[in-house]
């Protein structure tokens, strides 16, 4: 199936062209497109052959010819020429932070630089100081951007390694053998990056469940196997453990290798206590060395007299206090949730109509949606004019005329300036049902100017929700500091929800804000900020920020029906 390929070549053609200097819109359809491909599950061949490229929403004829040319041929000549024009290692360049097109342009064409090493080399020669527009500064965060990059590089976002588990795991279950499976380690504790993926199978096959699995087509390179342990690395280079354990074992094995080193080690404690000994074998007695169970997880726990402690809270921050004291939190799930609250239509850089939204929402389950574009100013995201944002709130009245089942709500996830005020005049933003406030541009701020910026927001009576908090993408760019504390105080004082949102990249605001949110009082909204229909399914990611963060159900307004939901937000 080429959908990926060509979803990276289109990706990469954006950014060719933003290097060049191109038209936004034209980047724009790119990337676009690039994501509603990767979102297909269908063979584009397939569809295709059907005659129903041009069905996909956002490919036109100009993009369908591409995707066929593609298939027939092994290449886009459009592309091609681009190279010619552009080296194609430039795009290396601009996942650095700090650097963008334009000084990548500027580096290659003044410099001849075309690989990160070679950046670095000049960055710390103070080769670059000099050029237009660069500074000594510029050259300090151009390394700071590197050293990020290179740290960042290893490990996987928690969505990534999430869908790659899913894979191996699918495929791992259909080998004759394998008994129980499940993810381990830091994937289970849903930490939002993730080292090495592990997984845990129970066999009494393991010669061959090892074999099938280091020949597994995901699979790249063999690092070392034997029958307890292999180890593999995926074709995009990731790093896979399997262990292997007999049935009887599965549990301990499994509470041993979900961690964290910290909790365990602070279980096993407990456990020498009470006259036990855990291993990643079983738990024993420790006089007669007796075998008193094992194959069950929560076996652990019921022996130590305490509750089953859900493996995102096993960190060594209190849970096992809180556990021994009977004081655990009730963590919300994903079927609490009653809605998404931010989602992006084509009304801004989104893929799909309201109708579309509002269909796919009742697909998920929701009984209500909130579609949140970008406000005017943000052109490159496609913002939208207040006049069409007039017009939106009247299609949105209309697909609420039309479907049962499902409330939609009107929005705009409105821009916040650097001084705190916002990207539409209050009257506009008093028409719509609901006001995500965020930070788009102008990042580099210090933590106070950050942190009054906010709350500036937050004191807009319009304003109900502030969206990802920090502004960070993972393994891309830190996100500005801001005073927690102060924003949480400001957010329980004027009524103003803080979001965790979903997206891979950001799950922003993190666990550590969730707890804190929870210990003062903030209330917390849970959103994918999804572009395209599939990226609903971020929801999971963005409920397992929330349960890392101690988050129940009563802490979280989405998973309040709808008239509740507005009452509260209505509040303000
Ligand atoms: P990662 O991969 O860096 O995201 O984090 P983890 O937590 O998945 O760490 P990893 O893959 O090194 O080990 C998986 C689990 O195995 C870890 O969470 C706890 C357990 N484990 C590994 N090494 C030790 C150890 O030396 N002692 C104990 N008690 N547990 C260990
Ligand atoms: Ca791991
Ligand atoms: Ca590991
Ligand atoms: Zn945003």
């Amino acid at each position: 199936m080429k959908n990926l390929e060509i979803a990276r070549i289109f990706n990469n053609i954006a950014d060719l062209l933003e290097i060049r200097g191109d038209n936004p819109f034209k980047i724009r359809a790119y990337r676009r497109a690039a994501l509603n491909l990767e979102g297909i599950a269908e063979d584009l061949a397939t569809i295709s052959a059907r005659g129903d490229l041009k069905e996909i929403p956002g490919i036109g004829k100009d993009l369908s010819l591409k995707i066929e040319e593609y298939l027939h041929t092994g290449y886009i000549s459009y592309y091609e020429e681009l190279k010619k024009e552009i080296p194609e290692s430039l795009l290396g360049l601009i996942a650095i932070q700090g650097v963008g097109p334009k000084k990548a342009k500027l580096f290659h064409d003044a410099l001849g630089i075309t690989s990160i090493d070679e950046l670095q080399e000049m960055a710390q020669s103070h080769q670059l100081h000099g050029l237009p527009g660069i500074k000594e500064k510029t050259e300090e965060n151009i390394l700071r951007g590197i050293a990020f990059y290179r740290q960042g590089i290893e490990r996987m976002t928690l969505g990534y390694a999430m869908a790659i588990s899913k894979r191996l795991t699918d495929q791992l279950r259909g080998i004759p053998g394998v008994e129980q499976i499940d993810s381990a380690g830091s994937l289970r504790r849903r930490m939002e990056t993730i080292g090495d993926i592990d997984i845990l199978v129970s066999s009494s096959l393991p010669h061959e469940v090892m074999d099938a699995f280091v020949h597994l087509p995901d699979v790249r390179q063999v690092l070392g196997k034997g029958t307890t342990k292999s180890s593999v690395l995926t074709q995009e280079g990731y790093h896979v453990d399997l262990r292997v354990v007999q049935q009887d074992q599965y549990g301990a094995a499994l509470a041993y290798f979900t961690g964290s080193k910290a909790h365990n080690i602070r279980i096993r404690e407990m456990a020498v206590k009470k006259g036990f000994k855990i291993s990643e074998y079983g738990i024993f007695d420790e006089k007669s060395g007796d075998r008193i169970a094992g194959e069950k997880e929560e076996d652990i726990y019921r022996l130590l007299g305490i509750h089953f402690i859900p493996p995102e809270l096993r960190e060594d921050r209190g849970e096992i206090e809180a556990a021994l004291k009977g004081n655990l939190p009730n963590l919300i799930q994903r079927e609490d949730i009653k809605a998404d609250l931010h989602i992006h239509s084509r009304y801004s850089d989104g893929a799909h109509s309201i109708r579309e939204i509002a269909e796919g929402a009742m697909k998920m389950g929701y009984k209500y949606v909130a579609i949140t574009d970008h406000s005017q100013s943000l052109g490159v995201a496609g913002g939208v004019s207040i006049d069409t944002l007039i017009a939106k709130i009247e299609e949105t009245e209309k697909v609420n005329r039309e479907l049962l089942g499902i409330r939609v709500l009107c929005g705009t996830e409105v821009d916040v300036r650097p001084d705190g005020t916002l990207d539409y005049p209050e009257d506009v933003l008093s028409k719509l049902d609901i006001v995500i406030a965020s930070i788009h541009s102008v990042f580099k701020r210090s933590r106070e100017e950050q942190t009054e910026r906010i709350i500036h927001a937050m004191r807009n009576p319009h304003v109900h929700i502030i969206g990802h908090l920090t502004g960070r993408l993972l393994k891309e760019r830190e996100g500005y500091e801001v005073n927690l504390d102060e924003i949480l105080k400001v957010s329980v004082e004027t009524g103003t929800a803080l979001e965790v949102n979903a997206y891979p990249q950001r799950l922003d605001m993190n666990d550590i804000g969730c707890r804190r949110a929870k210990e003062l009082g903030a209330k917390v909204v849970i959103n994918t900020d999804a572009h395209v229909l599939h990226q609903f399914d971020y929801m999971d990611l963005g409920v397992a920020v929330a349960r890392r963060g101690w988050l129940e159900k009563r802490d979280v307004l989405n998973t309040l029906d709808v008239e509740s939901f507005l009452k509260v937000i209505r509040k303000k």
